[in-house]
């Protein structure tokens, strides 16, 4: 099941189903008012079931939104091996922590974002206009609700300024953490299991003036923990009244000669569920 949100034709913010490639289904009917309090419902296939005979949308005649309600947004870094190559190149002097937390048995796990700068399908990402070295990390998100239950997955964008994060580490949430340095969307699919996800390619186009100029794909099936080792870690100590997302890092990054421009375009597709498409801005 795949769930969004949405504004429709009037500006009113809706719940919907993603039912083909090119409709959806508003849930309101339904009594659907936030995909928070959805996730929160062990009813929610039948309740959105409840909905299957009425008369879907057109996508194109809607704009769909993040996801993200009030969830707080988390990251785990250092997942896959590319990842963990590509941290030591750009880190002289701090290459040591990288190879020592893939294998380390808790997880490096950062907070990402807040509600308010993680932007949606089609919105711009941003590079920070102090950074001469920016690239996108597309990552599969985990979907949790107040019971820190998997209940969905999505396509993240952790935004990353390398020159930052590699001068030292103790600025990596100045790296990660700006305006529009997240995107999450377009959608939250439901209902799949760790094993078929782990089937799931996830891959990242970047075009400039329509040209590509970076392409790359990965299983999600390299990512190196298991989903619950990292919602486990995620968890500890800590409680989610709106539920959470954890974005689960990342396994695809351009060549170190590459940097993010402004007006580029980056799309990231997972095969399970979708493409999220954002055009980049200097914030
Ligand atoms: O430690 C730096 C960040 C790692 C990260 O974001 C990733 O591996 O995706
Ligand atoms: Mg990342």
């Amino acid at each position: 099941m795949k769930l969004c949100r949405f504004q429709n034709a009037s500006g009113e913010v809706r719940v919907g189903q993603i039912v083909d490639e090119s409709s959806v289904v508003d849930l309101s009917a339904a009594g659907i008012t936030s995909v928070t309090e959805l996730l929160e419902d062990e009813n929610r296939v039948a309740r959105v079931e409840s909905q299957s005979e009425a008369q879907p949308l057109q996508l194109s005649e809607v704009t769909l939104l993040t996801p993200v309600e009030q969830q707080e947004v988390w990251a785990a870094g250092v997942t896959y091996l590319r990842s963990k190559k590509a941290r030591m190149e750009e880190s002289d002097f701090y290459a040591n922590a990288y190879d020592q937390v893939y294998d380390a048995p808790r997880p490096e796990i950062f907070f990402k974002a807040l509600p308010e700068k993680v932007v949606g399908p089609n919105e711009p990402v941003g590079i920070r206009a102090d950074s001469k070295w920016n690239v996108p990390e597309p990552e599969l998100t985990l979907v949790v609700n107040s019971a820190k239950e998997l209940v969905g997955v999505s396509i993240g964008n952790d935004m990353s300024s390398r020159d930052i994060e590699g001068a030292n580490l103790l600025y990596l949430p100045q790296a990660k953490l700006y305006d529009k340095s997240c995107a999450i969307g377009p959608c939250i699919v439901t209902g799949a299991s760790e094993e078929e996800i782990r089937q799931w390619t996830i891959g990242v186009e970047i075009s400039r003036q329509e040209e590509a100029v970076f392409n790359g794909e990965t299983s999600i099936d390299n990512i190196k923990r298991s989903f619950s080792e990292l919602l486990d870690y995620l968890g500890r100590s800590q409680s989610f009244p709106h539920g959470a997302m954890l974005l689960t890092g990342t396994g695809v990054v351009p060549d170190d000669d590459f940097t993010l421009e402004a007006n580029d375009k980056v799309s990231i597709t997972i095969s399970g569920i979708g493409t999220l498409n954002n055009p980049v801005i200097t914030v």
